[in-house]
């Protein structure tokens, strides 16, 4: 991998901040943006000092940053916080009590809200009952749950008590559950009886009893009535939370964490071998989920914030809970599906809360075009402000459906380039300032050194694809790999040394903007040229026929690798020959003829895993006809990879 990717799509497009939303934010002029931007790298102690002590620390800290250990960076160095506190004490004891926290709505339609004061209450009624049974500050704990408020008060109950929480995605299987709670030395787990998931109760306490068969370390499984469903029951290890909570207090003095003391585990699915366990630690995560939220989503009084990930992943932790309650904001929270019952469910949400800022995953807003333009026609939606996206490149295609459809062209779009191990948004537009381009996550954020460079570790020229990295350390990055320092020096710094690198190829044009390519194990090489997938995926699904594409390498003795895609149609379209002709022909028109695909296959849906990623490494074994080898375990849809292979016949 020496050469750098080739690029071969142009976009042009250019959206200024709509002058009604820049004349009200918090952050208007380039000027602005320059001198704020300047100041974090030139004086990265005196900005990141600044804006930390805007949080309310129990003990001061002394310095700002540590890197003498590096690539294990301390950030806020001795001093105490709360994550807690952050989120709650701070509003519930002040102007912020009554002000709504969390706008919950079930799928079956039941709503809840709480505001900051008794948010508070109940966290610290939940921390009791944590305590009760025996868990304490240092403890791990897995959290496995639907998208409740307990949820989230879960997360802030272990935070409050100074035990650190792993949360586990509810849609995991029992076996990837128990890797998760086993690996991270788990001594409890809190779940529910059930969630609504498509109108039918997604069982999670089997799961959880299967999880922990053999399992010793585990004392205590905490359980949740949601679906009131039947469960079985462990006597001594499971209690239900509803009958400890009646006879909790609603007072817990929040623990003085060490700002490096470990506030989450987050498992990420490595492409090979087994999950690694991201370590987060407690000051600079908040400082990094505070501050971009802050600026990334504009956020001002009155605003409803509605990120749709769940909490079982980064963005559930940092733009649902973390960020925006740090920030005093107003959460909505939804548990469902995004179409159930109806296909417009999502927009009917807004409509009736009145959601100010959206935020969601390219994949959800692919299904929706998918759907069909009539469908958020029916909904008011004037109430939106602001659009976000993140998780995988957005092509220009679905940016524009959004713009369109969803912000009717008078929502800014924040395409917002991070990962779990950035712990918070890297590169991203700012939506008051920024003139934005479909496709591209524009300019790092504040304190972030973002380069794109060479095999050798040289920085580019502009126009020019390589790999995408991180030239210093930013307080919310991860503080390593659980249980594995290796792991985490040799995967994330072993490339470059002095620069962070977690596996993304990019492209910065002269305007300094930054236009990610997706993952580098996924480049493909065609006849020495390498390619981007999401290059070819784009251009595929601006074919009117085409909703969704995964392009991917499949070996070829003439070319190295020839390109096959898999492709989903729109709804009403006959999949068949002509297609296929017309499809490869467009691109090889659209991009030229390297990239025409030597094969198309139409299939009913993509893998991906469960928060909505592409897994083109399955494809690729699909196309090659060779049996997978790698993990697995976080594919959405097991039986569609059986589906997949059998079209082969
Ligand atoms: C937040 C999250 C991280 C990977 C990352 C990229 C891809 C995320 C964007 C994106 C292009 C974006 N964390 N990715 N956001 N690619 N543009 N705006 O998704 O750990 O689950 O994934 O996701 O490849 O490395 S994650």
């Amino acid at each position: 991998m020496s050469q750098s990717i080739d690029h071969v799509l142009q976009e042009h497009r250019r959206f200024p901040p709509p002058r009604e939303f820049q004349s009200c934010a918090r952050l208007s002029t380039e000027e602005a943006y320059q001198r704020m931007y300047r100041e974090s790298l030139d004086d990265p102690e005196g900005f990141w000092g600044r804006i930390a002590r805007e949080l309310p620390w129990m003990q001061p800290f002394e310095r700002v940053l540590d890197w003498s250990g590096a690539p294990f960076a301390k950030w806020f160095v001795g001093g105490r916080i709360n994550a807690s506190a952050v989120c709650l004490d701070q509003h519930a004891y002040g102007r912020r009590a009554d002000q709504r926290a969390i706008v919950w709505e079930g799928e079956p339609g039941d709503t809840r809200t709480l505001t900051y004061a008794e948010l508070h209450l109940e966290v610290s009624r939940f921390a009791n009952v944590l305590k009760r049974r025996g868990v304490q500050k240092g403890d791990r704990v897995a959290i496995y749950m639907p998208m409740i408020p307990e949820a989230a008060m879960a997360m802030l109950a272990c935070a409050r008590i100074g035990a650190a929480h792993s949360v586990v995605f509810g849609g995991f299987s029992a076996t990837a559950l128990k890797e998760r709670i086993l690996d991270g030395g788990c001594t409890a787990v809190i779940t529910a009886d059930g969630g609504w998931r498509r109108g039918q109760i997604l069982p999670l306490k089997p799961q959880v009893d299967e999880a922990l068969e053999g399992v010793l370390g585990v004392h205590t499984v905490l359980v949740v009535r949601r679906t009131a469903n039947r469960v079985t029951w462990n006597a001594g290890r499971d209690v239900w939370y509803h009958e400890l909570a009646a006879e909790a207090s609603t007072e817990c003095a929040p623990e003085p964490m060490d700002s490096e003391d470990l506030l989450f585990l987050l498992y990420t699915s490595g492409s090979t071998g087994k999950p690694k366990g991201i370590v987060h630690t407690t000051g600079g995560y908040l400082v990094g989920a505070y501050l971009s939220t802050q600026f990334v989503f504009d956020l001002r009084d009155g605003d409803l914030f509605w990120c749709t990930a769940d909490v079982g992943w980064i963005t559930g932790h940092s733009y649902v809970v973390y960020g925006p309650l740090a920030n005093g904001a107003t959460i909505l929270m939804y548990e469902g599906a995004p179409t159930t019952p109806t296909p417009g469910r999502f927009w009917e949400i807004v409509e009736r809360h009145r959601v100010t800022i959206f935020y969601t995953a390219p994949t959800a807003i692919r299904t929706f075009m998918r759907l069909g333009d009539e469908v958020p026609a029916k909904s008011d939606l004037s109430s939106l402000r602001l659009l976000g996206s993140v998780g995988e490149p957005i092509n220009p295609e679905a940016w524009m459906w959004y713009h369109r459809h969803i912000g009717r062209q008078r929502c800014p779009i924040v395409d917002t380039w991070w990962q779990t191990e950035t712990g918070s948004i890297a590169i991203t537009p700012l939506p008051g300032v920024t003139v934005t381009q479909p496709g591209s996550a524009t300019r790092p954020f504040f304190g972030i050194d973002a380069a794109v460079v060479d095999d050798q570790g040289r920085e580019l020229p502009p126009d020019q694809g390589g790999y995408l990295v991180i030239r210093r350390p930013w307080p919310s990055m991860l503080r390593g790999i659980w249980g594995n320092p290796d792991r985490y020096r040799e995967g994330y710094w072993g490339k470059y040394q002095t620069m962070y690198f977690a596996g993304d190829g990019a492209r910065r044009d002269a305007s300094g903007y930054f236009w990610v390519l997706g993952r580098v194990d996924d480049v493909l090489n065609v006849a020495g040229h390498r390619l981007s997938t999401m290059e070819v995926e784009s251009s595929l699904v601006s074919h009117a026929a085409v909703a969704e594409a995964a392009v991917v390498g499949r070996p070829d003795d003439v070319q190295g690798q020839a390109i096959v895609a898999f492709v989903t149609v729109v709804k009403g379209v006959e999949p068949g020959e002509a297609l296929k002709e017309a499809l490869k022909e467009h691109v090889a028109h659209e991009i030229g003829k390297l990239a025409r695909p030597a094969e198309i296959r139409f299939t009913d849906a993509l893998p991906k895993t469960r928060s909505g990623k592409i897994m083109r490494r399955l494809l690729r074994d699909v196309a090659a006809g060779v049996e997978t080898t790698g993990d697995t375990s976080t594919i959405e849809d097991y039986a569609l990879l059986a589906r997949l292979r059998g079209d082969e016949e």
